[in-house]
């Protein structure tokens, strides 16, 4: 098999870069067939808490890069590309904490990357062939992810609201806005946006069409 391509999405949290993945891989599945194309979840790889207390667990900031096991994920992603399977960590939001479970992922020849702090890493930065950001303003961000929190999350307004407060607005600033430097694609308006699934689609499908050595 030809070397995967690996495509990142980043941004900000709840600016759509899970439906935007997710809408591209359901439209592209069928089309590439066995091994064409897979989503990898950068949330897999916030860190093992396991040895903390609830409430101490409640204490982390999940919007700060030393939250994710980055060097694990870079670790993985190198495996990926040498066409080995790689056992992916399992994240419970609601425990804040792995599971005992893995994932076995495999490599395909599209790799979806998501997640908010894949290009604030120079060396994950590197692992990238297309780097796209999802450049959805803020406020449309913070209502998304109220709406989501309180139903997927099992979240409170007032949990949600807070940890906007105290971590979510200052580690964007300070992390994932100025990484959208980095990108190769800035997208607009969010997770619906037809015109960059249709683009993003066009150029998957030449990459997964070319012969193997490229
Ligand atoms: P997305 N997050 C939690 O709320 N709890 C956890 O245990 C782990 C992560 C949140 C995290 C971040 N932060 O904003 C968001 N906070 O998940 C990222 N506060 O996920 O990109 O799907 O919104
Ligand atoms: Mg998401």
């Amino acid at each position: 098999m030809m070397k995967p391509t690996i495509i990142a999405i980043a941004g900000p949290s709840a600016s759509g870069k899970t439906l935007f993945a997710q809408t591209i891989h359901d439209e592209l599945v069928d089309e590439l067939g066995e091994n064409g194309i897979s989503i990898l979840y950068e949330d897999a790889y916030y860190r093992d808490q396991s040895h903390l207390t609830m409430a101490e667990r409640e204490q982390t900031n999940y919007d700060h890069p030393d939250a994710f096991e980055h060097q694990l994920l870079n670790k993985h992603l190198s495996s990926l590309v040498n066409n080995e399977t790689i056992n992916s960590p399992v994240y419970c939001y609601k425990t804040h904490t792995r599971t005992n479970e893995t994932r076995e992922f495999t490599p395909t020849k599209i790799i979806l990357v998501e997640g908010i702090l894949l290009l604030s890493n120079i060396e994950l930065r590197d692992r990238f062939d297309i780097k796209v950001y999802m450049d959805t303003p803020l406020d449309i961000c913070l209502i998304r992810r109220i709406k989501r929190d309180l139903i997927e999350r099992s979240r409170s307004v007032e949990s949600v609201t807070n940890q906007y407060l105290e971590t979510v607005r200052p580690m964007y600033y300070q992390f994932i806005e100025p990484s959208k430097a980095w990108a190769d694609i800035v997208i607009t308006r969010g997770g619906k946006n037809r015109m960059a699934i249709e683009v993003l689609k066009a150029k998957i499908r030449q990459l997964s069409k070319l012969p193997p050595q490229h």
